[in-house]
């Protein structure tokens, strides 16, 4: 069982990859809205996969006889003008959720809780995979800048790449 401080620090993790699937579900609303189907699927696609990463914390807690408890689910309003500054949403997110995943392997660490380091070590480089992808989309939808047949060959592209 991990100690109750380090429970709380997972718990505010848990609750960072559900508004990051809140967050990936809203950005696909608004590439609907901007009639980017392909766009859209692949923000549903890490929508999903978000709620994953929160099922693996929430996983690893119970079999150590935590209580994961999930707190409020926080999705930034999204204000944004062109399709590339949604990727750019994504890609913030993602930074934010490394910072946040390197902080509680800090806190683990200190706790000397051994425990939970595969489940980390698993997070650490999911992170860097992550803002990779994220990062890539943002990098060439940046080429594209806003040109529709441009914005319409990236939506065909996105639509068939899992997230
Ligand atoms: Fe897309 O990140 Fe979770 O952890």
């Amino acid at each position: 069982k991990m100690n109750e401080d380090l429970e709380v620090e997972f718990g505010k993790q848990i609750t960072r990859e559900f508004s990051s699937a809140m967050l990936y579900r809203q950005l696909a609303v608004e590439l609907e809205l901007r009639d980017l189907p392909g766009m859209a699927s692949w923000m549903r696609a890490h929508s999903a996969e978000e709620l994953t990463h929160a099922d693996r914390l929430i996983d690893h807690l119970v079999a150590r006889d935590n209580r994961p408890v999930i707190g409020d689910i926080a999705v930034p309003s999204i204000k944004a003008d062109t399709v590339t500054e949604l990727f750019e949403f994504a890609l913030d997110a993602e930074r934010e959720i490394s910072l946040s995943i390197r902080n509680l392997y800090l806190a683990a660490q200190a706790q000397g809780d051994i425990e939970s380091r595969p489940t980390l070590d698993w997070f650490v480089t999911e992170q860097v995979e992550e803002e990779a992808n994220v990062g890539e989309v943002v990098g060439r939808l940046r080429m594209v800048n806003e040109d529709g047949p441009g914005l319409l060959r990236m939506d065909a592209e996105l639509a068939a790449v899992p997230a």
